[in-house]
C-alpha cells in the first residue's frame, strides 16, 4: 500500500481526459487499493485517478460515517440522471475552497467492480453529487470551473496567496 500524491489546481495534468480500463488485473487492484489509502490519509470521501496523475477510469468513494463503506468505480458511466440540486464541494486538489455547484439530483451508474464484474447503483444526495464531481474529474474538468469567471478569478488569487504562505 502507497499513499500517492495529489496533484494541486491548477496543475495541467488535472486536465487530461481519462482512458478505460481495458482489463482488471493485479495492477488495477493496487492502483485502486493505493487510491482508497490516500482518500483515507487526505482524508476525503472520493478520489478520481487523475488527481494521482493516473489517467485511467478508475475512483474510489467512502461517503460514510465510520469511514468503513469502501466503493471502487472502473469505468463508470451515468446512463440516467434527474432533478438538479445546488451541492457544497470541496475537492482535495483545490484545498481549502468550497463552493456550490450545479449537479443532477438522482443518478444510475453502471461501472465495473475490483472483480471486472459489471454492477449498477442508484444514488441521491452526498454519493450522487461526489459520483458526479470524480467522473468529471476523469474527463479532466475540475468543479471550480463550472463557476463564474469572476469566482474563478479569486480562487487562483487565494490559491497564489495560500501557496506564497506556505513557501
Ligand atoms: O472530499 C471530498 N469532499 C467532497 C464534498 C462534496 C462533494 C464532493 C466531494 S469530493 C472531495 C474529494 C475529491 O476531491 N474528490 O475528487
Ligand atoms: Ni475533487
Amino acid at each position: 500500500m502507497a499513499i500517492l500524491n495529489i496533484l494541486h489546481y491548477p496543475d495541467e495534468r488535472l486536465h487530461k481526459v481519462a482512458r478505460p480500463v481495458e482489463i482488471v488485473d493485479d495492477e488495477i487492484r493496487r492502483l485502486v487499493e493505493d487510491m482508497a489509502e490516500t482518500m483515507y490519509d487526505a482524508p476525503g470521501i472520493g478520489l478520481a485517478a487523475t488527481q494521482v496523475n493516473v489517467h485511467l477510469r478508475v475512483i474510489v468513494i467512502d461517503t460514510s460515517e465510520e469511514r468503513n463503506g469502501l466503493c471502487a468505480f472502473i469505468n463508470p458511466r451515468i446512463i440516467s440522471a434527474n432533478g438538479q440540486v445546488l451541492s457544497e464541494e470541496g475537492c482535495l486538489s483545490v484545498p481549502g475552497i468550497y463552493e456550490s455547484v450545479d449537479r443532477a439530483e438522482h443518478i444510475v451508474v453502471e461501472a465495473l467492480d475490483q472483480d471486472g464484474q459489471p454492477f449498477q447503483i442508484e444514488a441521491t444526495g452526498l454519493l450522487a453529487n461526489c459520483i458526479q464531481h470524480e467522473i468529471d474529474h476523469l474527463d479532466g474538468k475540475v468543479f471550480v470551473e463550472k463557476l463564474s469567471r469572476l469566482k474563478q478569478s479569486r480562487i487562483l488569487n487565494k490559491l497564489k496567496k495560500n501557496h506564497r504562505k506556505t513557501m
